[in-house]
C-alpha cells in the first residue's frame, strides 16, 4: 500500500473545494471533536457582592421592573462574553425588585431557580401559589409555569440569584415563551402551601409524581441551614465537601429540577478541604461566611452573596479557617447523569 501525503497547499485547494458542498474535513479537527478530557471555553471566576452592589442598585434609576421585564445583570463568564452564560450551559443573573415594583407574569420552558441575597419584602407568584422570599431561600419556577415577582409598598430593594437552564435549551432549540394578559396571575395558594403539602414526608393521597420538577416551590433557608448545623453536631464531616446535602424532590427521591441541581454545604470553621473534580460545572452562591476557594489553579477569597463559577474537570477545594461559611450551589448534574456522562474524582492528598 502506498501512504498518500499531498502538499498542504493541495490539501487546502481540496478543502476549498468541499466547503463548496458545506464539508470540512474531521482530520483537521478530531482532537478538538474528541477531545482527551474536557475542554471547557469557561474559566474560573468570582463576581464580588460588594463591589457590584452599588451598581445593581443603579440599575434601579436605569430602568423599572415593568419596562425590564425582569432587571438582572448578568453575570457572564470572561471565557464566554456575550454567550449569557455564566458556565457553558448554566445561565446565572442578579435581579433587582424594588418596593412597589411588579414583575410581570410569564412563563417559559427555561426553568428558573432563585436564591436569596438580600430583602425580606418580596413575593414570587409561581404557580398560583405566592411565596414570600428571604435570604437563603432556594425557590423553584417549574418549566411552563407562570411566574410574577412583586415587591411591597413600604419594602426594601429585595437582589436574589437567578439560575436558569437557557443556554442549554436554547443549543437544544426547545425555547418557548408566554407572556400572561396580565401584570399578575391570579394567586390561589397562599405562602407555604406547597412546603406544607409536600414537605413533612408525606404526600397529598392522589399525588402522581412528576418526573422532574418538585411539588416544593421553595426550600425555606432556616430549614435548609439546620440540617447542616445538626449534622455537623452530630459529628458528620466529609473531606472534600464540609457537610454538604443535596435539594430533593420529596415525591420522588430525585431532582427538584430536571435540569439543574442545587445543593447546600458548609464549611465549618478551620476547614480544609481535599480537591475534586467533576464534570459538572458549578455555581456557587455564598450564603453566609468567609473563606477561599482554589479552582484549578486560581484561588479567590469569598465573602457573603459572592458568586463564583467552577468548570467542568477542574480541580475544586475550600478553606474556611475564619468562621463558618455556607454555600449554596447548582450545577448541570441532572442532564450529566440522565446521559451516563457524570464523572468524579477525589484527590487524597491536601492541593
Ligand atoms: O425571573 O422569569 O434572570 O425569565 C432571566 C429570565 C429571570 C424570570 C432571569 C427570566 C427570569
Amino acid at each position: 500500500m502506498s501512504t498518500i501525503s499531498q502538499s498542504s497547499a493541495a490539501r487546502q485547494a481540496y478543502y476549498s473545494q468541499i466547503a463548496a458542498h458545506h464539508m470540512t474535513p474531521l482530520w483537521e479537527s478530531l482532537h478538538l471533536l474528541v477531545p482527551p478530557e474536557p475542554t471547557p471555553q469557561i474559566v474560573p471566576a468570582i463576581w464580588h457582592y460588594a463591589q457590584l452592589r452599588d451598581l445593581l442598585m443603579e440599575s434601579g434609576n436605569v430602568i423599572s421592573a415593568v419596562e425590564a421585564v425582569r432587571r438582572v445583570l448578568i453575570l457572564e463568564n470572561p471565557g464566554i462574553r456575550g454567550k449569557s452564560s455564566i458556565t457553558s450551559n448554566l445561565y446565572a443573573g442578579l435581579q433587582l425588585i424594588l418596593p412597589g415594583e411588579i414583575a410581570p407574569s410569564h412563563r417559559h420552558t427555561q426553568l428558573a431557580l432563585r436564591f436569596v441575597i438580600e430583602g425580606k419584602s418580596a413575593w414570587t407568584a409561581v404557580d398560583g401559589e405566592r411565596i414570600s422570599m428571604a435570604p437563603g431561600d432556594y425557590i423553584i419556577t417549574p418549566s411552563w409555569t407562570w411566574h410574577d415577582h412583586g415587591n411591597a409598598k413600604d419594602g426594601e430593594p429585595v437582589v436574589w440569584l437567578d439560575g436558569l437552564d437557557a443556554p442549554l435549551l436554547l443549543q437544544l432549540d426547545a425555547c418557548f415563551r408566554e407572556d400572561y394578559p396580565e401584570a399578575e396571575q391570579p394567586v390561589r395558594h397562599t405562602d407555604g402551601y406547597s412546603l406544607v403539602r409536600y414537605g413533612y414526608n408525606m404526600v397529598p393521597v392522589r399525588h402522581k409524581a412528576k418526573k422532574t420538577d418538585s411539588p416544593i416551590l421553595k426550600y425555606p433557608y432556616e430549614r435548609s441551614r439546620e440540617a447542616l448545623y445538626k449534622l455537623h453536631r452530630m459529628g458528620e464531616l466529609d473531606a472534600w465537601d464540609g457537610v454538604k446535602l443535596r435539594y430533593v424532590n420529596p415525591a420522588t427521591g430525585g431532582y427538584p429540577m430536571g435540569t439543574m441541581a442545587p445543593f447546600l454545604q458548609l464549611l465549618p470553621k478551620g476547614f480544609q478541604g481535599k480537591p475534586y473534580r467533576t464534570t459538572e460545572s458549578t455555581v456557587f452562591c455564598v450564603g453566609e461566611g468567609r473563606g477561599t476557594v482554589k479552582i484549578g489553579t486560581q484561588s479567590f477569597a469569598f465573602d457573603p452573596h459572592d458568586v463564583f463559577a467552577a468548570p467542568s474537570w477542574q480541580p475544586v477545594s475550600f478553606e474556611s479557617p475564619h468562621e463558618d461559611a455556607v454555600l449554596f450551589s447548582f450545577s448541570n448534574l441532572p442532564v450529566l447523569d440522565a446521559a451516563g456522562l457524570w464523572r468524579e474524582e477525589r484527590q487524597s492528598s491536601k492541593s
